[in-house]
């Protein structure tokens, strides 16, 4: 009953409706504070301003952490569909290397290669959200696409095609963590949907690797605690854009807390048509507790 009563709340403030338990809404700015973030103009003198400061941020912190992002009503929305579909999400519950792109055997036991951190997570899957909900309409706004491409400074950008993958949120618990890791590739977008109550900050060392070094003695400093990554200050309703490729990250253990941490994770690719490797889709879609080692 109280989540009804909140729906109907937020349907009012949004101009938007309900059928069957699903909330419409109808325009990006029923979603995006434009006011702030003029997605519907980035050729404006505004819309510009924006992006240069978006993509300075991208440079010299490998983040863009843009707070209040999404309405505080769209958040809520969001935030309650996603808790409509709570039952139905998959528990993840592994040791993963940090390094899930290269094979990490023969290396001696305390080198950053050899480690292993807990990934142990709720996870809902593009397959499992309603077509028409409002994870989805986020995703499909051109606005968006368009203004991560603008950010990333790329010729093209399409929203990924996995039927698994291109949209997924993960949620959290007391005792959850996702250990430290880099993404496989950059431009990863999250929205914060929803903190915990202690702990589950976003921590990262920003740039710490490239292709040509690795920075190892870095990375050992921060796995062992002598060095300290950076803590995102990113509240609910906050847009994040993550250079992960080259930043080592993770989402701290989350302590006690009565709701969960949520984030709502877009998938684009320079291609279109993008789906992700089988082997992948397979470790979110059948989880399983085998430790994940890398190629
Ligand atoms: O949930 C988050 O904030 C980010 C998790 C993450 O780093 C990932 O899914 O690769
Ligand atoms: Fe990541």
């Amino acid at each position: 009953m109280g989540n009804w009563a909140c729906i109907i709340i937020d349907v009012r403030k949004l101009n938007s409706f309900s059928s069957q338990g699903v909330t419409y809404m109808q325009s990006i700015a029923d979603f995006i504070d434009l006011d702030r973030y003029p997605l519907n103009k980035l050729d404006s003198p505004s819309g510009r301003t924006l992006v240069e400061d978006c993509q300075q941020m991208m440079r010299e912190h490998a983040i863009c952490a843009l707070k209040g992002f999404l309405r505080p009503a769209s958040v809520r929305a969001l935030s309650n569909e996603v808790a409509s579909l709570e039952d139905a999400m998959r528990r993840v519950d592994f040791l993963a290397t940090p390094y899930g792109w290269l094979k990490n055997s023969d290396f001696a036991e305390d080198h950053p290669r050899s480690r292993l951190f807990n990934r142990r997570c709720g996870v809902l899957t593009a397959d499992q959200l309603n077509p028409k909900g409002l994870c989805t309409q986020l995703f499909q706004f051109s606005e968006l696409t368009e203004f991560v491409r603008r950010l990333l400074g790329y010729e093209s950008l399409f929203n990924s095609a996995c039927p698994n993958i291109s949209v997924r949120l993960n949620i959290m618990q007391q005792g959850d963590e996702f250990g430290w890791h880099y993404d496989t590739n950059d431009g990863a977008v999250s929205l914060v949907l929803q903190d915990a109550q202690e702990g589950g900050a976003f921590e990262y060392a920003p740039l710490i690797r490239s292709e040509e070094d690795e920075k190892y003695d870095r990375v050992s400093r921060i796995f062992s605690g002598r060095a300290s990554p950076v803590v995102a200050d990113a509240p609910a309703g906050t847009f994040i854009l993550f250079m992960g490729r080259r930043s080592l990250h993770r989402v701290a253990p989350v302590g006690k807390t009565q709701k969960s941490r949520q984030t709502l994770l877009f998938s684009y690719d320079r291609k279109p048509g993008m789906v992700f490797p089988e082997k992948i889709r397979k470790r979110m879609l059948e989880p399983s507790p085998e430790p994940f080692l890398g190629q």
